[in-house]
C-alpha cells in the first residue's frame, strides 16, 4: 500500500543557498524521526533542480523558505501547478522559536513530526487517491451533465417562482397613459431577463456551496484551471447581443413615448418652492390643478422658477425634470392619459425642506368634462351652440353671413348645414362638417357659385378646433 515508502528510506532534494539550512533539516529529521534520510541532491536554483529530477530518485522536495536568492513563486509554480508529481514544501529555520512548515498551510515546526508520519503513513499522494474515490462521479462527463441539469431545472422553478411572485406583487401603479405601455413592456421583459440571471448565479452559486462542498479529510487541492477559450468567449458575446438588443428596444419605445401628436393641448407647468402652477394659454387659464382630457394627448412645457424640480405623475410613467433659467431650458413632456380618474402629482427632485409635501391633483376627464372646467374656469358658457353665436359675432363672421337667410357679401347660414351647396366649378356638395371646416380653414379651396372669393383666410387660422365645432353645432340649429 505505502508504494513509495516501503523503503526505508527518503530521497529528498534540498534547494538552498545556506549551508547551515542543510544541517538544521538534518538535525530535525534525525531528532525527531527514526527514518534514514537520503539526500540526493542539493541544488541552488530552480534549473539545477530540475536537472537533478530528472536523474534521481526524489520522494520530498524541501525549499528553504527565507533564502532570498531562490525564486520560491518559480519553484512552487514549476513544481506544484506544473503538475509534477513531486510532493514540494517550504521551510523556514530562520528563527527556531517562529521555524515554520508550509505546504498548502502554514505550521509550526514543532509539528514537523506529525505532519511527515501522515505523509508517510499515507500514500504518496493521499489527497489524490481521496479525490479520486470522492471526486470520481464528478469527474465523469455524464455525471457532470447530471450536474448541469439538476442546475438548470432549478434555475428555470426558481425564475418561474420569481416571476409568478413578483406578479402577485403590485410592483407599478395602474398604467393610465398611452405613454406607460411601451414603458411596462420593457419593465416586464428587464424584469424577467433579471430574475433569470438572479435565479442563475444564485443557483449556481448554493448548488456548488452545497454540492461540492469539501468532505471531511479531504484534503486535495480543487482541478487547476487555466481559463477557457470558448467560455470567455460565450459568456461575452451572449451578454452583448443580450444588451444591444436592449438598447434598441429601448430606444424603439422612447421613439413611441415621444411621438408628437400636432394637435396636442398645450400646457405650462411651473414648478415653484414647493407647489405646482399649470397654465393653459389656449385657453388663459391658469389652475393649480392639472385637468386633462382623455385619450387627447397633452404637451407639457415644463419650467421652474427656482431650483430643480421633477415632474411625476406614476400612473402615467413619464417623468422629467423642470428646470430654472427661463425659455432656453423650458423641457417637454407629451401624455396621453387614457384612464379617467384623479391622480397626484409629485416632485421627485429633493428640492427643499418641503418638497415632500409639493404635490398637486391630476384629474384626467372626458372631453365633455374638459369642456365644462374651461368654461367655468373662463367663465364661458357652457353650452357649445351659445359659444358659438359668441364667435360668430367676435370673429365677424356675421357680418358677411346672415342668420335669416336674407342676402349679404357671403351666403346665409340659415338651412345651410346638410344642404346641397352649388359651387363655382360645377361640382354640388353636401354641407357637413367637413365641408364647413375646410370653408372656414381654407376659404379658396371651394368657392359658392354666384359669389365671390373674398372670405378671409386668416380666419381660419385663428380659429381653434374646438371654436369650430362651436360654430358648427351654431350652424346646425338654424333650419
Ligand atoms: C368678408 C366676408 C366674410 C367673412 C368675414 C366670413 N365669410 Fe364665410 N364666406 C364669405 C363668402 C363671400 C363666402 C362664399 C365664397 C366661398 O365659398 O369662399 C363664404 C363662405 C363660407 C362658408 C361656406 C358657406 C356655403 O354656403 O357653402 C362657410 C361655412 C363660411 N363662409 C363660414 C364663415 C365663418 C365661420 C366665418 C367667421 C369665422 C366667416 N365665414 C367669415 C365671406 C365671409
Ligand atoms: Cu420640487
Amino acid at each position: 500500500m505505502f508504494r513509495n515508502f516501503s523503503r526505508p528510506t527518503v530521497h529528498v532534494l534540498i534547494a538552498s543557498n545556506h549551508g547551515l539550512f542543510r544541517h538544521g533539516l538534518m538535525s530535525l529529521f534525525k531528532k525527531k524521526l527514526g527514518v534514514k534520510v537520503d539526500v540526493v541532491a542539493e541544488v541552488t536554483n530552480l534549473d539545477s533542480a530540475i536537472e537533478a529530477l530528472e536523474k534521481r530518485d526524489v520522494d520530498l522536495v524541501i525549499v528553504d523558505y527565507d533564502d532570498e536568492q531562490l525564486n520560491r513563486e518559480d519553484i512552487l509554480a514549476r513544481f506544484v501547478s506544473g503538475g509534477s508529481q513531486k510532493k514540494v514544501i517550504l521551510v523556514s529555520l530562520s528563527n527556531p522559536e517562529s521555524a515554520m512548515l508550509y505546504d498548502r498551510r502554514e505550521l509550526p515546526l514543532s509539528q514537523f513530526e506529525a505532519w511527515f508520519e501522515a505523509w508517510r503513513t499515507s500514500e504518496d499522494k493521499p489527497s489524490k487517491a481521496f479525490a479520486q474515490q470522492e471526486g470520481h462521479k464528478i469527474r465523469t462527463r455524464s455525471s457532470r451533465m447530471k450536474h448541469f441539469v439538476v442546475a438548470g431545472l432549478l434555475v428555470i422553478v426558481l425564475t418561474v417562482l420569481l416571476i409568478l411572485g413578483a406578479g402577485q406583487v403590485r410592483l407599478l401603479p395602474v398604467a393610465a397613459s398611452a405613454q406607460a405601455e411601451p414603458i411596462d413592456q420593457l419593465f416586464r421583459l428587464m424584469f424577467f431577463a433579471i430574475a433569470f440571471l438572479f435565479s442563475l448565479i444564485v443557483v449556481f452559486i448554493l448548488y456548488s456551496i452545497v454540492v461540492f462542498r469539501r468532505r471531511k479529510g479531504d484534503e486535495s487541492d480543487a482541478r487547476h484551471v487555466e481559463g477557457n477559450t470558448t467560455l470567455e468567449v460565450t459568456w461575452t458575446a451572449i451578454p452583448l447581443v443580450i444588451v444591444l438588443g436592449l438598447s434598441f428596444l429601448g430606444a424603439r419605445s422612447l421613439a413611441e413615448v415621444e411621438r408628437p401628436d400636432p394637435k396636442a393641448l398645450e400646457v405650462n407647468v411651473i414648478g415653484l418652492q414647493w407647489t405646482w402652477r399649470f397654465e393653459y394659454p389656449r385657453y388663459g387659464i391658469v389652475s393649480n390643478e392639472l385637468v386633462l382630457p382623455a385619450n387627447k394627448q397633452a404637451i407639457l412645457y415644463l419650467s421652474s422658477t427656482d431650483v430643480i424640480h421633477s415632474f411625476w405623475v406614476p400612473e402615467f410613467r413619464v417623468k422629467q425634470d423642470l428646470l430654472p433659467g427661463g425659455e432656453e431650458y423650458v423641457r417637454t413632456l407629451r401624455i396621453t392619459p387614457t384612464e379617467i380618474g384623479s391622480y397626484k402629482v409629485r416632485c421627485a427632485e429633493l428640492c427643499g425642506i418641503r418638497h415632500a409635501y409639493m404635490e398637486s391633483p391630476v384629474l384626467v376627464v372626458s372631453q365633455a368634462d374638459f369642456d365644462v372646467w374651461v368654461a367655468q374656469q373662463t367663465g364661458e358658457s357652457t353650452d357649445p351652440v351659445e359659444r358659438g353665436r359668441k364667435w360668430s359675432n367676435q370673429y365677424g363672421c356675421l357680418s358677411c353671413h346672415s342668420l335669416d337667410g336674407s342676402q349679404l357679401v357671403g351666403p346665409t347660414w340659415l338651412g345651410l348645414f346638410g344642404s346641397e351647396v352649388k359651387l363655382a366649378d360645377g361640382r354640388t356638395v353636401i354641407a357637413d362638417e367637413a365641408y364647413i371646416i375646410e370653408s372656414i380653414r381654407n376659404p379658396g379651396a371651394a368657392i359658392v357659385e354666384g359669389y365671390p372669393n373674398i372670405m378671409p383666410a386668416s380666419l381660419g387660422q385663428e380659429l381653434s378646433d374646438e371654436r369650430i365645432q362651436d360654430i358648427i353645432a351654431f350652424i346646425k340649429t338654424l333650419r
